[in-house]
């Protein structure tokens, strides 16, 4: 890896036509820590321009996909011509386990409304109708959600109205989404009305009480691979009690009764963060971020759960727990990082994980060179401090912002202001704080938003990194060029990634793939004449 970074940036950008040039440039962007701990700027969240090839997805897949298709007991109905459902049906790795055998469980299934011209052409809000009291006949579920795909904006199905009249009329919550899928620039759009439809719709609608002393949420931990397995186990071990996960795992009655908790985890800060807020506001919980990904990430979040509630037998629980896993993760961790020490990563994926997963590159001495966010919004790169100065553009504003006030009775601080001051006060214990994957990556590295394909094949050319982490879309593309791709969104079908047992099948993974001798039989295109099979053999 020797390549010069602005060197590199300058060279990619040539072939752009002026006006995306400009763009790209303030959407590439050179890290560097300044004196006064800020980061540079980089331009987020802002429409992809056509041709370049972006990896993101729609709003509809935002909301349906990845905020509320985990649920398992939400019947999820897509409103749309059929080929919008066929990738919301079980293409995203979200597991979950049913109680019981006759637990309700729709994960299996694809609910969709099939729209054909004749309902563009007159409307399909009749045919929604039928589809909801047909899947409410079939099912009997708690709650259905409706999501809208593009076509249903387009035509003007109220599919809100809908939902309503279907409530009265057969006794269960129903509720609808406006997500269609060019309503935003991404699936981030999405994201957000998923959670203004989870607080306006589910939370607080069950008032169980829990006896146990400490109890949480896991918020944007959608249990990809059985990462949210992992940390139910660990949580469980430490005597923490978790309401709900938003939304891996979890239940209508769970995300109802979520206000319940005492403290708000947040994994994921991007897809999740409007919850965070919303519930802080209403009901007095406090949310702090935290990271499972990567042992040492793992062990400090548990801490801080311990500081949280300040107390001694559940912070020594914590410490038995730690110690117990990770001296089983030190013994993998030796041993992958003599192999594996100096390697290099890029990470390219959606929000949160091209952050978090440089934290396991590290733990086996491998360094992050060039990353990004495929919708990330400047928060995620730069950390929320640079909320206050977002400018708010036409696209975001096409956004609900739901307006917020604390509930007359149900309203309850967990924490004395003089407890939340001593705890703030505490340097590794921020609440609402979030510093974003720029300030935590090396000064000279790249970081590239909304990256293109012409832009991977440049830097894939430049760095020869040792690992892409990416996606589907850019797996083959990347391993044709010699480079061990790890999917990052799926996990090709490994993982739990999470967790102290998650690290250890990630290492595992990893130390396979980067020293696997395969790749270097490749020829990548701009380098036709690429080791041979009897110069690899020979080394
Ligand atoms: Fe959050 Fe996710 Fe991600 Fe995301 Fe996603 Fe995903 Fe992702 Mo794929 S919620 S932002 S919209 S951590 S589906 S579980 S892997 S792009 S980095």
């Amino acid at each position: 890896m020797s390549a010069d970074p602005r060197e590199l940036k300058e060279k990619m950008l040539q072939i752009y036509p002026k006006k995306l040039r400009q763009k790209r440039s303030e959407q590439i962007v050179i890290n560097e820590h300044r004196e006064d701990g800020s980061v540079p700027e980089i331009k987020a969240n802002v429409r992809s321009s056509p041709g370049i090839i972006t990896q993101r997805g729609c709003t509809y897949a935002g909301c349906k996909g990845v905020v509320i298709g985990p649920s398992r007991d939400i019947l999820s109905l897509v409103h749309g011509p059929i080929g919008c459902s066929f990738y919301a049906w079980l293409t995203r790795r979200n597991q979950t386990r049913p109680g019981s055998p006759e637990a309700q469980n729709f994960i299996n299934y694809c609910l969709s409304t099939d729209m054909q011209e004749e309902n563009i052409v007159f409307g399909g809000e009749k045919k929604l109708k039928e589809a909801v009291r047909e899947a409410f006949h079939l099912f009997h579920p708690k709650a259905i959600a409706i999501f809208s795909t593009c076509p249903v904006g387009l035509i003007g199905d109220d599919v809100h109205a809908v939902a309503r009249e279907m409530k009265a009329e057969l006794g269960i919550n129903i509720f609808g989404f406006s997500c269609e899928g060019y309503r935003g620039v991404s699936q981030s759009a999405g994201h957000h009305i998923a959670n203004n439809g989870l607080f306006k719709h589910i939370i607080g609608n069950n008032e169980t009480e829990h006896t146990e002393k400490f109890k949480v949420n896991l918020l944007g931990e959608y249990n990809i691979g059985g990462d949210g397995f992992v940390l139910e186990d660990i949580l469980s071990r430490c005597g923490v009690k978790q309401i709900s996960t938003f939304s891996g795992n979890s239940t209508y009655d769970g995300m109802a009764n979520s206000h319940t908790a005492d403290l708000n985890l947040v994994m994921c800060h991007r897809s999740i963060n409007y919850v965070a807020e919303m519930m802080e506001k209403r009901f007095g919980i406090p949310w702090m971020k935290v990271n499972f990904i990567g042992a040492t990430a793992s062990a400090k979040s548990l801490r801080r759960i311990g500081e949280y509630f300040e107390d001694e037998a559940l912070k020594a629980r914590i410490e038995e727990v730690i110690a117990e896993e990770m001296a089983k993760v030190e013994v993998v961790r030796e041993l992958v990082r003599s192999r594996c020490q100096g390697k290099t990563a890029m990470l390219f994926v959606g929000g949160s994980r091209a952050h978090h997963y440089q934290q396991l590159f590290s733990e086996i001495g491998m360094k992050t060179v060039v990353a990004g966010y495929e919708f990330g919004h400047r928060d995620d790169y730069e950390g929320r401090k640079v909320l206050p100065g977002l400018k708010i553009d036409a696209d975001s504003k096409n956004i609900e912002e739901v307006d917020v006030v604390p509930d007359p009775e149900r309203y309850r601080p967990r924490r004395t202001p003089e407890q939340m001051a001593r705890l703030e006060a505490m340097t590794e214990l921020e609440f609402q704080d979030y510093v974003g994957m720029m300030p935590e990556m090396d000064s000279d590295t790249m970081i590239i938003d909304d990256i293109s394909h012409h832009e991977t094949e440049r830097i894939l050319e430049a760095y020869r990194p040792d690992i892409f982490c990416a996606g589907i879309k850019e797996k083959f593309g990347v391993q044709k060029m010699g480079i061990p791709c790890k999917q990052l969104h799926s996990y090709d079908y490994g993982g739990p990634y999470a967790g102290f047992a998650g690290a250890i099948n990630f290492f595992k993974d990893i130390d396979r793939l980067v020293n696997m001798k395969i790749w270097r039989y490749a020829d990548p295109p701009w380098q036709p004449s690429a080791a041979q099979p009897e110069e690899v053999a020979a080394d």
